[in-house]
């Protein structure tokens, strides 16, 4: 079995975290599986793949573009791990990122035919995001939220263990009636519940290959295009005589972010703060939105005196704006814990730029 599976799904959803958790999960029950995470940042070692690498998964990135134009690239790639004796393959495309089916299923199918098994598109979707698509309130990231689904064969719906199990029957249910053509399957990457359930149908399911009209490149595509920023910096931050807590540090940093973007009247649906030191602890952290709680992924076990940092984030704030709020954030809390900062890489982009 040489399978390739998209998982796509808004910032958020959890597509990460399932990848980590479906390709230990298959790799556990005899068949070798592999994860890419996709990401418009350039260099190596984003935020999800060293994430995924600190964790043993076995995980590569394709960085700078989305997997939707490099199908050269990904070809390769999948080449290798299925040489490498992989059966399956899941690679991720950017969180706000629709067309995949098209650009990835069909690009490959076309470009290559007969070589890659393609399962079923998959598309992750977490409870909050149903929650505003049934009420109406997904606002500027309503053609993004209802266009991934529309391309989905698969809908996994995740982090079943936030709702009860009446709230999960209820969003199936919905999720059958407006997305018909789509099955749905209920998970929680977090837990591990479904994750059988999952392997089974990607690997046992094939990709429809639909062609849903999807108006790429139009109006709809270019106003919820043109609201999203991308962030990403990474540093060397050291303390000069002490050591310090890094887990109050990225903690500190998070707050301040999710404190100015929500002043600013801007929205951030994901900022993921990544960072470990030289033995290898390694600590990690979620925003998740202006109006939600940050998730503490991993803390640090003991106190540090340097941490390499890798901060990702996604927003719906202009890029300057964005730019000044999270390098800002940075600056002030590493002060606040006497910090020297070495930064190594720094990218801030609009995604219509
Ligand atoms: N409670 C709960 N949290 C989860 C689950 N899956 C993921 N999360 C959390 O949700 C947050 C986002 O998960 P990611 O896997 O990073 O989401 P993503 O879809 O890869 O996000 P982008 O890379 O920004 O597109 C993290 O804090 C995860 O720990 C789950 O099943 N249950
Ligand atoms: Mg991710």
């Amino acid at each position: 079995m040489k399978k390739f599976a998209v998982f796509s799904g808004f910032l958020g959803s959890g597509k990460t975290t399932t990848m980590m958790a479906l390709t230990k999960y298959c790799t556990g029950h005899g068949v070798r599986a592999a994860m890419i995470s996709n990401d418009l940042g350039e260099g190596v070692n984003l935020a999800d793949n060293r994430f995924a690498q600190l964790n043993g998964c076995n995980a590569s990135e394709i960085t700078d573009n989305c997997i939707c134009y490099v199908n050269e690239q990904l070809a390769e790639r999948l080449d290798g791990y299925y040489s490498d004796g992989c059966e399956l393959v899941i690679s991720d495309i950017p969180g706000f990122g629709v067309g995949a089916l098209e650009h990835v299923y069909h690009g490959l199918t076309e470009k290559f035919p007969g070589r890659f098994e393609l399962a079923p598109f998959t598309v992750l979707v977490e409870p909050r995001t149903i929650e505003l698509l049934r009420s109406g309130k997904s606002g500027d990231m309503e053609y993004i939220f209802d266009t991934q689904l529309v391309e989905a064969d698969l809908i996994v719906l995740n982090k079943c263990d936030t709702i009860s199990a009446e709230q999960r029957e209820k969003d199936l249910t919905w999720l059958a009636a407006r997305y018909p053509e789509a099955r749905a399957v209920a998970i929680s990457a977090a837990t591990g519940e479904g994750l059988d359930a999952l392997s089974r149908a990607l690997t046992g399911g094939s990709a429809s290959m639909r062609r849903p009209d999807i108006a790429y490149g139009g109006e709809l595509f270019s106003f919820a295009m043109g609201k999203i920023s991308e962030y990403y910096i990474q540093y060397h931050a050291s303390v000069c005589c002490d050591d310090f807590d890094a887990n109050d540090y990225l903690r500190g940093i998070a707050t301040r972010v999710q404190e100015s973007v929500a002043a600013a009247g801007f929205e951030i649906p994901h900022l993921k703060l990544l960072a470990w030191e030289p033995e290898g602890d390694f600590g990690k952290l979620d925003l998740l939105g202006t109006g939600r709680g940050i998730e503490t992924v991993r803390s640090f076990s003991r106190r540090c005196t340097d941490i390499a940092v890798i901060l990702n984030a996604s927003a719906a704030c202009p890029r300057d704006t964005l730019d000044e709020i999270i390098t800002g954030a940075a600056e002030a809390i590493s002060k606040d814990y006497n910090l020297e900062l070495a930064v190594y890489k720094k990218d801030c982009f609009g995604m219509m730029d």
